[in-house]
């Protein structure tokens, strides 16, 4: 039986909680029956998320089109998409093939 102190116990629930932190694991987003779910999350800078795609057969893609850039390759089921966010702001993106899948990442200090 290990035994831990309850600060530490306290420390490990909140991050179970609260999501995983900056330079840490992913933050997982899950794409399903065509949406992005949660669609809407706020990460410190300096995160990285994963977008998976849990879907049986349809393929998306994960697309920053405000920033200019050109749409990504699709992600197949079962494939993830991965970015980080280094700075502060809001970054709303779209899924190519699905115009009306959208999501927003907010980014704070
Ligand atoms: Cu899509």
């Amino acid at each position: 039986m290990i035994r831990m102190s309850p600060t530490l116990l306290c420390g490990m629930l909140l991050v179970l909680a609260t999501g995983v932190r900056a330079g840490g694991e992913p933050v997982e987003i899950t794409i399903r029956d065509y949406a992005f779910q949660p669609a809407a999350i706020t990460v410190p800078a300096g995160t990285t998320v994963r977008w998976v795609n849990r879907e049986k057969r349809q393929y998306h893609s994960v697309w920053f089109e405000a920033l200019g850039e050109p749409e990504p390759d699709y992600i197949f089921p079962e494939e993830s998409y991965e970015r980080s966010f280094d700075s502060p702001g809001e970054f709303p993106y779209r899924c190519g093939p699905h115009p009306e899948m959208r999501g927003m990442v907010t980014v704070s200090e």
